[in-house]
């Protein structure tokens, strides 16, 4: 309640009441005992102890801003999703994140980078969840959790060690092609602004017709690829732990709004069955040789959100939010996050989560989803049943493919088991980090590369794993290999 028009307004309490002081308790004579009935005074201290909801189990430190996507390509052969028709421009969040680091930890740590995008279609929220990273550590999601317990923090000492990560590494060779980039120079980039995303699964794209395809998307900065060597790195997080926070926000401030341009790599769906190494598996990438890319649009971050907590660190994002036109693949990586992610939103955030406005959908929502803590929207449904003959909402069965195609998804046949994918003529751990270190980096980059692997390495790692790791990048490449172990071993 403002005095007028042009005052500050006045200290009311969560109830909208005026309270009296902002800075005096409730006490009998200025010397004497607090009354219990200062109920702004207990209000302060209860809420203040009740705002933090969870950090994110991983991805905990992040940054975000809101945006818009303009399709600039005619992809509408590929996919019938309406965020993607020519001359569409459709609002968005993105999110960027660390991924093993706290909320307090610092920005430029080495670490993969969250690129967390929330599309507001007109057919619900499309959500599309990558790093900054083609591929990923690990193939199989029962080895996620092990694997992140290894990059955080010992049960015993509580702090980070390089023992840990190289002996999980070094017996998963899966993880090659992944910690290759990370030890690169993308592992710490400039800034939020100068690293590319992608979605680094293969996703299905489905058009009109109901045809199928497999894709990969590409989101590549506009300003350009960047990078912080780790000596910079080290000095930037002890001076600024926010570097990458402040820049995003700073940058949108000024007008200077980032943008990125999103390609996608497109395999005709007969190719899986007999392409030469698994188009499915997360440590993977597709040759553009093979599948060149096709530009599809365009995002821009145009506007920082107005409350932090309220947009940023209580946005959910979900690979589980795919629109009509847009489903999964056998990715056994992408499906077990399919369950993992709106979990975690229940658990961090609450049941209504959906609800908030970073993750409230553009479109209208007709569920029957109702009550719950915190339940804000009602329930609009005529009755709080299906099938009820009082007006619906009932679901369009004809609908029945718009994420699977036609025919539904993909054959799957055979008993149960638990094994890795069944290997293909040219499936390998050592091949594509190997040709990527020969044939991508230049010669500076593989000096910063075996410098970075040396340099972590020579923090407390145990001489067996360390010989385990000499091993693990000799297989990648022999040279680089041999330099890590001179390095490390004093030569
Ligand atoms: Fe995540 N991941 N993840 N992840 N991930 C989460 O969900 C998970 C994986 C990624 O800015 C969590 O909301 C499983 C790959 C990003 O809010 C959690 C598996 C990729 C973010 C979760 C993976 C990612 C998360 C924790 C293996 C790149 C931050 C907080 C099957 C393609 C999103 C949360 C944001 C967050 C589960 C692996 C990217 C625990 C089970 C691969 C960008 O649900």
């Amino acid at each position: 309640m403002s005095s007028s028009a042009h005052e500050i307004p006045h200290t009311t309490n969560n109830a909208g009441i005026p309270v009296e002081s902002d800075e005096h308790s409730l006490t009998v004579g200025p010397d004497g005992p607090i009354l219990l009935q200062d109920h702004y005074l207990i209000e302060k201290m209860a809420q203040f102890n009740r705002e933090r909801v969870p950090e994110r189990v991983v991805h905990a430190k992040g940054s975000g801003a809101y945006g818009f996507f303009e399709v600039t390509n005619d992809v509408g052969q590929f996919t019938k999703a309406s965020v993607f028709q020519p001359g569409r421009r459709t609002e968005m969040l993105a999110r960027f994140s660390t991924v093993a680091g706290e909320q307090g930890s610092p920005d430029t740590w080495r670490d993969p980078r969250g690129f967390a995008l929330k599309f507001y279609t007109e057919h619900g929220n499309y959500d599309l969840v990558g790093n900054n990273t083609p591929v990923f550590f690990v193939r199989d999601p029962s080895k996620f959790q092990d694997f992140i317990r290894s990059q955080k923090r010992r049960p015993d000492s509580a702090v980070r060690d390089h023992d840990m990560q190289w002996d999980f590494w070094t017996l998963s060779p899966e993880s090659a092609h992944m910690v290759t980039w990370l030890m690169g120079d993308r592992g710490i980039p400039r800034t939020y602004r100068h690293m590319n995303g992608y979605g680094s699964h293969t996703y299905m794209w489905i058009n009109g017709g109901g045809e199928r395809f497999w894709v990969k998307y590409h989101i590549k900065t506009d300003q350009g690829i960047d990078f912080l060597t780790q000596e910079d790195a080290d000095r930037l997080a002890g001076e600024d732990g926010d570097l990458h926070r402040r820049d995003l926000h700073d940058s949108i401030a000024a007008g200077d709004a980032p943008s990125w341009t999103m390609y996608v790599q497109v395999m005709p769906f007969e190719d899986a069955a007999d392409y030469r190494f698994n188009p499915f598996d997360l440590t993977k990438v597709w040759p553009h040789g093979d599948y060149p890319l096709i530009e599809v649009g365009r995002m821009t971050l145009d506007k920082n959100p107005e409350d932090f907590f309220v947009h940023i660190e209580q946005a959910a994002f979900e690979p589980s939010n795919m629109v009509p036109g847009i489903g999964p693949s056998p990715d056994k990586m992408l499906l077990g996050r399919l369950f993992s992610y709106p979990d975690t939103h229940r658990y961090r955030i609450g049941p209504n989560y959906a609800q908030l406005p970073p993750n409230r959908p553009r479109a209208a929502v007709h569920s029957y989803a109702k009550d719950g803590p915190m339940r804000y929207e009602p329930s609009r449904a005529a009755a709080v049943y299906a099938p009820n003959s009082y007006g619906g909402p009932a679901a369009d069965v004809r609908t029945f493919g718009q994420s699977f195609g036609e025919p539904a998804g993909w054959a799957a046949a055979g008993e149960m088991v638990r094994e890795a994918y069944r290997p293909r003529r040219e499936d390998d751990d050592w091949t594509q980090p190997g040709t990527m270190v020969r044939q991508v980096l230049d010669d500076a980059a593989r000096e910063r590369l075996v410098g970075n692997v040396a340099g972590h390495l020579l923090k407390g790692v145990s001489r067996p794993v360390l010989e385990r790791a000499f091993q693990y990048w000799r297989n990648v490449d022999k040279g680089i290999g041999d330099r890590i172990a001179t390095r490390v071993n004093g030569g």
